[in-house]
């Protein structure tokens, strides 16, 4: 019986053949020196389908997640890699094939699996009491061993929140460490309930807050300030008949704002505003602060769909170099009645994956790192055009003046998302260290790359080479080795 993957664009080459890896490498090849301050594990998720889609061809987004972690001591990084057994992984390597459909649909999976979680965990793997929590939005956290990357299973706080969906974009109050989460189509599919939870960290749910928004709206991320929570909502748009019918989950609504939902933390939801922008597409928050009764929401944004595999009806999406990207910063005025975002342009510059100091999450801040394009650095003529969710700059925006520093790793290699670890608990804000993955598009290689966060125009500090290729990959964090260096700090005002 034969076993292949398809030759479309999400299956092929250096950055979307499948990696399928499990296992282990100790001591990994290191170029230069790994700063002695990085004791600690990098932790970050790729989907990484295990078998051949079941309908012939299926978007990035719906593959199974597999944690990768790198371990540093003393100057050497030790590799472990696992598969998050879910509960759809688990079904198909009974099946030994795949039994889901469309990316959340359930509809359009084999009857096999009707009533299990069909949750990936692929999109994001956060630290929280003593576990890793491997997530995917459309489902609740799967618990994982941070120690063997072992999966504990699906996750509801014993029991203290409903089988809702839990973002993949979580934060961490600075101040005191609690969990700040929340799901979105949370009182059913296609729904347009959104609720938001904090917990202790050691487990405790203390805030529960139920809102509606104006529309079913993908929200991706979302941010919240000392006092406030803000829910960016998408125009891509879920719709349950269009589901039940066997269509795709999201569509994308050329004619709808762009809204931004705004409400107490301490509240109990009735006080949400609603900003709108204009129509665009936005799915990471960068950060967000407050400015007296004035929030600031800093986000990548682009002019149309990015998703062009979630199209307008009638199967429409925007070429993407017609699209027009950028830094943005929306301000939303608590003050006046208005109700527009008042928007501005913080890089004017193609940019994604976007990453703040954490311990600054919430709070006025200055420092910004995230991946960007550059077209003119890029081989086209020896590679050909790069494939979807290409990024060859890694940058670092100063918000405050719009300066940017940038570094080019090869004309044929390529980033994924950047994590940055504080040089020490009390360093300044920004002042550490970049990890960041490297593809390498001729020789499909992955190396892990060590950049001083505020020089990175200078290049590596040291170069960590894999054996193997690393499918490109979605979001991870840093893990410091003592609870003392967690990334619980004082208020590092910009
Ligand atoms: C995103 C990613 C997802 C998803 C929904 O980047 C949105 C946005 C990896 O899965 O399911
Ligand atoms: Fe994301």
């Amino acid at each position: 019986m034969s076993l292949r993957f398809p030759s479309t664009p999400d299956f092929l080459g250096p950055l979307y053949a499948p990696s399928r890896f499990e296992g282990g490498v100790h001591d990994l090849e290191v170029t230069g020196s790994i700063p002695p301050a990085l004791k600690g594990r990098f932790v970050q998720v790729a989907p990484d389908p295990i078998y051949p889609p079941m309908l012939g061809d299926d978007i990035f987004f719906n593959g199974d997640g597999a944690v990768t972690a790198f371990r540093f001591a003393d100057g050497h990084v030790d590799l472990q890699r696992r598969y998050v057994e879910t509960d759809r992984l688990k079904a198909q390597r009974a099946a030994r094939r795949s039994l889901h459909g469309l990316y959340r649909n359930p509809y359009t999976n084999d009857p096999a699996v009707e009533g299990l979680s069909t949750g990936t965990a692929n999109t994001n793997v956060v630290p929280f009491n003593g576990m890793l929590l491997a997530l995917k939005e459309d489902s609740l956290p799967v618990a994982v061993d941070p120690e063997t990357l072992a999966t504990i299973g699906s996750w509801d706080f014993g029991g203290q929140i409903r089988n809702t969906p839990f973002t993949a974009h979580p934060k961490f109050d600075p101040g005191n460490g609690n969990l700040l989460a929340f799901g979105y189509e949370a009182g059913g599919l296609a729904s347009r309930d959104l609720v938001y939870y904090e917990f202790t960290a050691d487990g405790h749910k203390i805030r529960e807050i139920w809102v509606t928004a104006p529309y079913a709206g993908m929200v991706h991320d979302f941010a919240v300030t000392e006092r406030f929570v803000v829910f960016p909502v998408l125009p891509a748009t879920a719709d349950l008949e269009r589901i039940r019918a066997g269509g795709l989950h999201f569509e994308w609504q050329p004619d709808l704002a762009f809204q931004f939902g705004v409400m107490r933390r301490d509240g109990d939801g009735s006080d949400i505003r609603w900003f709108t922008g204009p129509n665009c597409f936005q799915a990471h928050v960068l950060n967000a602060f407050e400015e007296g009764e004035r929030l600031h929401l800093d986000m990548p944004s682009a002019d149309g769909n990015v998703f062009a595999f979630f199209p307008e009806a009638g199967g429409g999406a925007p070429a993407p170099e017609t699209l027009r990207f950028e830094l943005a910063r929306w301000t939303l005025d608590l003050r006046s009645n208005a109700r527009d975002a008042i928007h501005a342009t913080l890089m004017d510059a193609p940019c994604e994956f976007p990453r703040c100091d954490d311990r600054v999450a919430g709070r006025p801040y200055r420092h910004g790192f995230m991946l960007g394009l550059d077209m003119r650095e890029y081989a086209i003529d020896r590679l050909g055009p790069p494939a979807w969710q290409f990024f060859n700059l890694l940058l670092h925006v100063d918000v405050s003046t719009g300066a940017v520093q940038r570094w080019v790793a090869g004309d044929a290699e390529c980033f994924q998302e950047p994590t940055f670890v504080p040089r020490a608990v009390d360093a300044a804000e920004g002042d550490g260290y970049i990890l960041v993955l490297v593809n390498h598009l001729e020789t499909s290689t992955t190396e892990l790359v060590i950049l001083e966060s505020l020089a990175i125009a200078e290049g590596p500090v040291a170069r960590v080479a894999l054996p193997m290729r690393l499918r490109m990959s979605l979001h991870g964090n840093w893990l410091p080795d003592t609870d003392d260096d967690r990334a619980v700090a004082p208020n590092h005002s910009a």
